[in-house]
């Protein structure tokens, strides 16, 4: 059996998809310690959490950084001191800059509320709703220096129905949003997944393209 996966996560508000870590690591679903929960707000909810669940947290407001990078340079430092092997972005919605992506790539995934490559960015779920799609979804990818363009690694699909606005289907995918982050980080836990030169490998064979979560939360097949 392996090591327990030690996690740093990075959160701006409410942090329900932490939450969701939180208590697989608790029910046992997933073999991972979170080390550090971090935020660029203070005032995040999802810092309550953390702190309600025993977890040490650091809020680091960007104000007063001269710049972008000396900013983020800041905040992982503070992550490299807890030598996490994976942060997790969670609803952190500050862009990072590419030095430190750089420094972390192939050791930090983000869940994006969209099917990538559909919706990089914000409003997602006010843009698919508009471009009157039929399905939505949430994809984990790992994160490189161009936002929500890292590869994919696995995705969900909810439907869009008939009267949804923005709000309806983002509560319907939220759930969904949380079993995938748990998922693919108990892939990680159990060291299948790996972001080489060539591609994702999942299990040492390279994945062509992502994993899909079904409605029973198991995997579906290839
Ligand atoms: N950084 C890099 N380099 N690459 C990625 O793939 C990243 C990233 C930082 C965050 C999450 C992402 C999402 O899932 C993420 C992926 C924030 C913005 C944004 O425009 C865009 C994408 C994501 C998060 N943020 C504004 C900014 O100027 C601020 C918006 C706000 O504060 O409300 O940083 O969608
Ligand atoms: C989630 O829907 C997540 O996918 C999205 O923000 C929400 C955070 O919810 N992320 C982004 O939009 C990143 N830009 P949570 O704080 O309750 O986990």
């Amino acid at each position: 059996m392996s090591a327990t996966l030690s996690l740093a996560v990075l959160v701006s508000g409410r942090g329900s998809n932490l939450q969701a870590i939180i208590d697989a690591c608790r029910s046992g679903r997933l073999r991972a310690k979170i080390l550090a929960v971090l935020s660029d707000r203070i005032e995040a909810e999802g810092l309550r959490r953390a702190e309600a669940a025993g977890i040490p947290t650091i809020a680091l407001a960007p104000r007063g950084y001269p710049s972008r990078r000396a900013y983020d340079e800041a905040l992982f430092a503070r992550i490299s001191s807890f030598a996490p092997e994976l942060v997790v972005l969670a609803g952190f919605m500050r862009v990072l800059s590419a030095p430190v992506v750089e420094a972390w790539a192939g050791r930090m995934i983000n869940i994006h509320p969209s099917l990538l490559p559909k919706y990089p960015g914000l409003q997602t779920h006010r843009r698919a709703i508009e471009a009157g799609d039929r399905e939505h979804g949430a994809s984990v990818h790992f994160v490189s220096a161009e936002v929500d363009a890292g590869p994919v690694i696995a995705r969900v699909r909810v439907p869009i129905l008939p009267g949804d606005d923005p709000e309806t289907l983002a509560a319907r995918l939220l759930p969904r949003e949380h079993a995938l982050l748990t998922a693919t980080l108990a892939l990680f836990a159990e060291r299948r997944l790996e972001w080489r030169p060539a591609g994702i490998h999942l299990d040492g064979c390279i994945l062509d393209r992502p994993l899909e979560l079904g409605a029973d939360d198991r995997w579906l097949p290839a």
